[in-house]
């Protein structure tokens, strides 16, 4: 890439950045499989190990300060996006490296990512299929990677992955944007595309976590609708809501014919239907602005 947005031929320092709530089982082992790794790495790389620890009440701090990383901590748990946007800001590499701390990122495909990365912007471990993630989530992810292929006009092979290597600039340059909570994979995906920055998937498989899941079913409910929401609202509103525009436009024409053919009327149904169409057309064009004017504020800090 050309030094704009895109990584460095040379990668030259390395931040990896874990989000850590109450890890401390998991932890020790994961960094010292992870430094393991690192030393194979070609000596024109130097590396730094960041755990955020957000607010954990297990040792997960003490686990990882032990283990020789440098360590961020919150004061209480603010989440997952939180930790992660602690962590860019924190780190002093041109290429950051996220990944979970409950064991379920392989610390063996850290060197799949970083190798991949010249050219691109972003790389993402996408998760083959069945590894990793329960039933429902499996269906959940494949609904997201559907909708967020369509929405970019290019395949999203693992939209919610935790596992991925960044430019670091580019990173920062959607910071603003991402949420404390979940879905920060959601959001810097979508930003990236939006923002033309190259992305590419490479397989990996994920492993079952160390420790007790934060999952919570009615959680991952609203979780499921709330990314949905983002997938259509951050990167083009337009190809989601005209559709549907049109959509209710030819329901309200057809259901017309039909009542004047048949009863030489123009019903409610038909009136709702037109009026429907006429509100996500607005719709569309409201929220294709709003999404225009977020991203014009991350081209400022190029
Ligand atoms: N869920 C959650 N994770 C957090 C939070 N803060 C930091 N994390 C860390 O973010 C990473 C991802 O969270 P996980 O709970 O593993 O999310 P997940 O992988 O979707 O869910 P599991 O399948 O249960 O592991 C882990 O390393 C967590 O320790 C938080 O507030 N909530
Ligand atoms: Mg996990």
């Amino acid at each position: 890439m050309n030094g704009r947005g895109g990584a460095p031929h040379h990668v030259s320092k390395i931040t990896l950045i874990l989000p850590a709530k109450n890890e401390a089982a998991a932890l020790p082992g994961v960094l010292k499989s992870i430094r393991a790794v690192l030393a194979t790495r070609p000596s024109h790389e130097t590396h730094e190990i960041i755990v955020v620890d957000d607010g954990s009440d297990d040792g997960t701090a003490e686990a990882a300060a032990a283990a020789g990383a440098r360590v961020e901590s919150h004061p209480y748990s603010m989440g997952n996006g939180a930790a992660i946007k602690t962590g860019i800001r924190a780190a002093r590499g041109d290429v950051l490296l996220m990944m979970d701390a409950d064991g379920q990122h392989r610390p063996e495909d850290i060197p799949l990512l970083l190798d991949a990365l010249p050219g691109y912007a972003m790389v993402v471990g996408a998760r083959t299929r069945g590894t990793g993630t329960g039933f429902h989530r499996g269906i959940a992810n494949r609904v997201y990677n559907g909708l967020a292929s369509y929405v970019v006009k290019r395949r999203v092979e693992d939209l919610t992955s935790g596992f991925r290597v960044m430019d670091a600039r580019a990173a920062r340059r959607f910071v603003y944007l991402l949420p404390n909570t979940f879905s920060y994979p959601t959001t810097i995906t979508l930003s990236f595309f939006r923002a033309g920055l190259p992305v590419r998937y490479v397989p990996i498989e994920a492993q079952a976590r160390i420790g007790k899941s934060h999952i919570k079913l009615v959680r991952d409910g609203s979780r499921f609708l709330l990314i949905i929401l983002k997938i259509t609202t951050i990167f083009s509103p337009l190809r989601v809501f005209l559709p549907m525009s049109a959509a209710a436009f030819a329901a309200g024409l057809a259901w017309y014919a039909y009542t004047f053919w048949t009863l030489h009327q123009f019903t409610g149904a038909s009136q709702l239907a037109f009026v429907l169409s006429v509100l996500l057309f607005a719709l569309a064009m409201i929220s294709e602005q709003v999404a225009a004017l977020r991203f014009d504020r991350s081209e400022d800090d190029r």
